[in-house]
């Protein structure tokens, strides 16, 4: 049985259609149906060809996929050789490689054709009358592997090319590569499937082109950028590199859009700061920019040495990974007490400076890495990016012993505490770390906690710089001579912090609490913990167990405070503020808290303070806060625009407090 001719016209044109729709999405970035409209032309066409099996052509859009795995790859012998390219690794020796050029040309200036130089896999494509029917790696150069079934799954490589001039025979030659979001989401599937990730975009394109299954190939999100022609027979030859390019963009493949003729060395030159400025933009890697004398009679004039061609040259970027050696892991205190370790490195040039440190971030990433001093790893540079070890490199030989984070802090002995859930592990000795001494004495000082007024935070800082204050208790010993030796500080001012430091010794157990700067323990929490306990030493004293019992107390916040308290550093600045006349009023611990077994609901905008922080003190309280009004409410506090609760109350007879008579209600 014969096709009939209508069925055969259809299905040339559904493939026309199909290719010229891929070009639209994968070359030109620039869909004009969508997805299901292709998808229907294509399973039209699939439907004609599974009716009429003599239709099917392997240049079929439907034939991208080969169905069975190849034992081994054949080997192709390069119809031209595949040459490879020079580098240069400054500019110095970029304007050595023109002057070359010029010297043997005879010429004042050379024009070149400047492109990104991809970091993937080079390879050629075979096209036969404007079909693809071969493809090949660069191998050795000479002969490379066929890996056509593979290239053929490569949405961004036209099985067939269209346009004018087409030659009977074209050689292109293009860098397979994975984009940095292709790289993600590969890795994302393979960690998701129980699999090791790629290390870099490079090994998974390398990876995914040498699969002897071009099925799994067909799944890799691999991708073309065509930058040459080896052989080529037929068809009319432009004149310069940038016109081939032309015509390969013409017959629809794929190439970079940002190629350009460039106008000398200086051009060269301001190419490659452009590149190098767009490198962390760009969405794929590139190790450097290729220079090209841009007319071909030049090229031809230059011939080739030895591997390269005397008439294009790689200028690279610095490698942004290197080798190196740990030589030790330290452990750095924030200001905040958060311990981060630190590789010391030998040095190492990556990313265009010298290196000697890699943050580790926290103790599960050292584990996760398992990063020990000694050991061989990868270190990674890219643009202003802080550097990072990327792996440990296997070695021989005995490795130290696993990191280990310390149980007590590096800077001020105090222990570390690592709450649960938290990747963070911390000094507990607020109060005394050098490394939080800055930060500690800011948050004492703060209106809302000790209220001092004039010890604004540059202020501070001349303080603990010039060893003046060691701890917030050191602040109390302060005398005016010494203040107005300050910066900034006239005798009067420094008058006035004295009477103000004087002034802020008299306050309240919950003021004083929140001034501790206790991790977790905000204002509101104070004020419960202030309410519950009564005086700092029963505070000082409780275990887990009863600090759980205070509203608004959780596991974290408790062992916070145990953990704060239990640090005998913190205790002796404690000490030393209570010798220096630091005071408050015993609060009167209700026996049973003033608001227990009243039931608050909260609405609309208040406002003093947030919903939260007024729902945290009702609690303090003893109070029971709920998200709906009901018979149970006792009280609806309603601000500024309340919502349907407040229709609710008016309707149930419910008391209605603004904020004002909620805070009397709160002894404020
Ligand atoms: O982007 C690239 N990786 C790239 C590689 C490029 N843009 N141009 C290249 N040009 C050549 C010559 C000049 C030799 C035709 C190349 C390569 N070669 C190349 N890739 C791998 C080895 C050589």
């Amino acid at each position: 049985m014969s096709t009939p001719i209508a069925v055969q016209k259809r299905a040339e044109e559904l493939r026309s259609q199909l290719e010229f729709h891929n070009y639209r999405y994968y070359i030109l970035d620039d869909p004009e149906i969508s997805d299901a409209g292709y998808d229907r032309l294509l399973r039209e066409l699939q439907d004609l060809e599974a009716q009429y099996p003599e239709l099917v052509s392997s240049d079929s859009p439907t034939q991208r996929v080969g169905a069975t795995p190849l034992p081994s790859f054949g080997e192709v012998r390069h119809a031209v050789r595949m040459l490879s390219l020079e580098n240069a690794f400054s500019d110095e020796e970029l304007r050595e490689f023109d002057r070359r050029v010029r010297d043997r040309l005879g010429t004042e200036q050379v024009d070149y054709a400047g492109e990104p130089k991809l970091d993937g896999l080079a390879v050629s494509l075979f096209y036969r009358g404007g079909t693809l029917v071969q493809a090949a790696t660069r191998g050795d150069g000479v002969t490379g592997e066929d890996v056509t079934l593979n290239v053929r799954t490569i949405k961004s490589v036209p099985l067939r090319l269209s346009g004018g001039d087409l030659p009977d025979e074209l050689e292109v030659r293009g860098e397979v590569y994975i984009s940095h979001d292709g790289f993600r989401s590969l890795n994302e599937k393979a960690l998701a499937a129980g699999e090791k990730p790629f290390v870099n975009p490079r090994n998974a394109a390398a990876g995914s082109l040498r699969q002897l299954n071009p099925r799994i190939t067909a799944q890799r999100p691999l991708d073309i950028y065509c930058y040459g022609v080896g052989k080529r027979v037929g068809g009319k030859t432009a004149t310069t590199h940038s016109g081939i390019l032309d015509q390969l963009r013409d017959w629809r493949l794929r190439v970079y859009p940002g190629i350009r003729r460039l106008e000398g060395i200086q051009g060269c030159l301001d190419y490659f700061s452009e590149m190098a400025g767009k490198r962390d933009s760009l969405p794929f890697d590139i190790d450097g920019v290729v220079f090209k004398v841009d007319r071909l009679d030049q090229q031809a004039a230059l011939g080739t040495i030895a591997r390269a061609p005397r008439w294009a040259i790689a200028r690279k970027f610095p490698a942004e990974e290197e080798q190196t050696r740990v030589t030790d892991i330290d452990v750095q205190v924030g200001r905040t007490g958060a311990l981060t370790p630190v590789a010391r490195l030998e040095p190492v040039f990556v990313g265009g400076v010298t290196v000697t440190n890699a943050t580790l971030h926290n103790e599960d990433e050292v584990h996760r890495k398992d990063v020990r001093p000694g050991d061989t790893v990868i270190v990674r540079r890219a643009g202003d990016v802080i550097p990072e070890i990327v792996r440990v490199i296997p070695g021989k030989g005995v490795r130290a012993e696993p990191f280990r984070m310390p149980e007590s802090c590096p800077v001020c002995g105090s222990a570390v505490v690592r709450a649960e859930g938290q990747a963070v592990s911390r000094c507990t000795g607020g109060l005394y770390c050098q490394a939080q001494r800055k930060e500690a004495i800011k948050h004492f000082a703060a209106r809302r906690a000790m209220d001092i007024e004039g010890l604004g935070s540059s202020l501070v800082d001349q303080l603990v710089d010039r060893e003046l204050v060691h701890d917030v208790a050191d602040l109390y010993a302060l005398t005016v001579e010494q203040l107005a030796d300050l910066e900034r500080m006239a005798e009067k001012s420094a008058e006035n912090l004295i009477a103000a430091l004087g002034k802020s010794k008299s306050t309240t157990l919950a003021r004083f609490l929140y001034a501790l700067g206790i991790r977790e323990v905000g204002e509101a929490t104070a004020q419960s913990l202030s309410q519950s306990f009564g005086t700092l030493d029963k505070l000082m004293s409780a275990d887990r167990a009863l600090l759980e019992a205070v509203p608004d107390v959780g596991p974290v916040v408790a062992s916070s405070i145990v953990a704060f308290f239990a640090e005998p550093h913190n205790r002796e600045v404690i000490a030393k503020l209570r010798e220096r006349e630091v005071h408050w009023p015993d609060v009167e611990v209700a026996k049973e808290l003033p608001l227990a077994g009243k039931t608050f609901v909260l609405t609309g905008t208040l406002e003093t303070m947030k919903r939260d922080e007024l729902k945290a003190r009702l609690q303090g309280l003893g109070a029971r806060v709920s998200g709906s009004v009901s018979i149970k409410t006792d009280y609806v506090v309603a601000g500024e625009k309340p919502g349907s609760k407040y229709d609710r109350a008016k309707e149930l007879g419910i008391e209605i407090l603004d904020e004002k008579a909620c805070l009397a209600l709160l002894g404020e």
